[in-house]
């Protein structure tokens, strides 16, 4: 039977997660990264339901009502599922492929397994709670089989897709033993979304190559302008659609909570500011390395620039994830052993997530931001740096590579893959600041404009309006 509800997004997590203190009581906290911060709003307005799993092992606790009206419904993964499906072909296959190989991906037919059986336990729970013609949106690297599953499942309903990592070129995406299962899964949608252009090119690509299917028009931003036309007869979108910040939860930082913050970092002249899941995509020990060898060459001054990384952790069982983890720390150690005074270090290492004021009142406080991924699909903590400097205070030091630099092209722009080039993006930002601050303004503000004129409700209403003129 099917269910009442006619707006429904799945995704692997759900937006909270369940965890049990230690006197043994239950509660449910917010779980952290981008896609929760982008379609926790969308889900309000549209007093939608969110299938997802809880964060929790072998539990599936009855669906809830959130205050904010979002319909919560729980998927049961056992302890089992979690490490062949999530931590196995999603993020130790799915995940590196994605990300063009920054660590060589691990193909195991025993995952691939688990992620089939998981897709479609995924999408028997949704066919459940859609209601009659309901719309459909599935999120992300690891449901990518759920739109074909679903369509033969429910063929009433109308499906969306989106990719929130980037998508690889052919050359490497045809490494994937499984690589028409995936392809052909994706075109179960009515309409596919990325964050760029050039992924949403990829993937026609391989429509093409892999499946022998026409493919007609050329992807556009925010639009529906290219087609894949499958053989029984249907056509699929393809389409751009950068995410963005919703400014509004980006809340409010504390009266005077930056100036009590610049005097606990001991009154420096430069805040130097990253804040990362820690992964091994984002660039975090290339950062400290360059920062490190600025303060060699007497570039920078430790006695006048304090690098803060907040770390969010990540993913820690993998052994990729521990061992970036450690070589993080290591660099930390080894800068403030080399660098700080005592009580005064230079580098200020929190391993931590924090709650989204305070990470307000750092973005606030950050004279320089540090965003220097290998690779990144878009990257939110950029834009929301730049949504806390409509003063036009502050710069951001932004790698080529994170999907972001598309639209802040004002960034002081590096390649993460060259210290120099890192090297020289920091000195830059540092000494503009100090040298020509009515240049830097003018590039805050300009980035400031793109970002609050293109924030997540324009990213959701295009896409779902797209979405919604497909022909079904
Ligand atoms: P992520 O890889 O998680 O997202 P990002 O886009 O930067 O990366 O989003 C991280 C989010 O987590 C931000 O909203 C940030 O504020 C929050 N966050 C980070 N560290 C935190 C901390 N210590 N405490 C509290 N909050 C913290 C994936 C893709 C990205 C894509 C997004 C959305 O990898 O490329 O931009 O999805 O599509």
């Amino acid at each position: 039977m099917n269910g009442d509800n006619s707006f429904v997004v799945v995704a692997n997590r759900l937006p909270v997660d369940l965890q049990t203190t230690p006197e043994g009581t239950r509660t449910w906290q917010p779980s952290p990264g981008g896609l929760v911060a982008a379609l926790s709003p969308v889900l309000e307005q549209h007093q939608g339901c969110w299938v997802g799993w809880p964060g929790i092992s072998d539990e599936a606790p009855e669906p809830f009502r959130t205050d904010d009206g979002v319909l919560l419904h729980p998927v049961r993964l056992t302890a089992a599922d979690f490490e062949s499906f999530y931590e196995g072909f999603s993020n130790a296959t799915l995940w590196p492929l994605y990300h063009d190989l920054i660590v060589p991906p691990a193909y195991q037919r025993q995952w691939w397994s688990a992620y089939r059986d998981v897709n479609l336990r995924f999408a028997t729970e949704v066919a459940t709670v859609a209601a009659e013609g309901a719309t459909v949106w599935v999120q992300d690297y690891q449901l990518q089989l759920l739109p074909g599953i679903l369509r033969q499942l429910r063929p009433d309903l109308r499906i969306g897709f989106f990719l929130h990592i980037p998508f690889p070129g052919a050359d490497l995406f045809r490494q994937l033993p499984w690589r028409e299962e995936i392809i052909r899964g994706l075109l179960g949608a009515d309409l596919i979304g990325f964050h760029l252009e050039s992924g949403a090119v990829n993937f026609l690509e391989l429509a093409r190559q892999t499946e022998g299917l026409e493919v007609t028009g050329t992807p556009t931003v925010r639009s529906v302008n290219a087609q894949v036309h499958t053989h029984d007869g249907r056509s699929v979108g393809v389409g751009a659609f950068p995410i963005s910040i919703d400014p509004v939860s980006l809340g409010t930082s504390a009266p005077g909570g930056v100036d009590k913050l610049r005097s606990r970092l001991g009154e420096p002249t430069t805040v130097i500011l990253g804040v990362d899941r820690l992964d091994y995509t984002k660039g975090i020990l290339q950062r400290l390395l360059a920062f490190e060898e600025l303060l060699e060459s007497a570039a920078l001054d430790p006695a006048e620039v304090v690098l803060l990384q907040v770390a969010t952790p990540s993913r820690e069982r993998i052994e990729q994830y521990r061992q970036a983890r450690s070589q993080v720390e290591e660099a930390v150690g080894r800068i403030n052993g080399r660098f700080g005074r005592m009580g005064q270090p230079v580098v200020h290492y929190l391993h931590q997530s924090l709650p989204k004021d305070q990470l307000r009142t750092y973005y606030e406080a950050a004279d320089v931001m540090l965003v220097t991924p290998f690779k990144d699909g878009m990257n939110l903590v950029a834009k929301e740096y730049v949504a806390c400097h409509e003063d036009g205070s502050g710069a951001l030091v932004l790698s080529e590579f994170a999907g972001a630099a598309v639209e802040l092209e004002q960034a002081n722009l590096c390649n993460p893959f060259d210290i120099e080039s890192i090297k020289r993006a920091i000195a830059t930002a540092v000494h503009g600041l100090a040298n020509s601050p009515e240049t830097m303004s003018e590039r805050m503000l300009m980035m400031h404009h793109q970002v609050s004129t293109h924030d997540v409700n324009l990213w959701a209403d295009s896409f779902l309006e797209s979405l919604a003129e497909t022909q079904s």
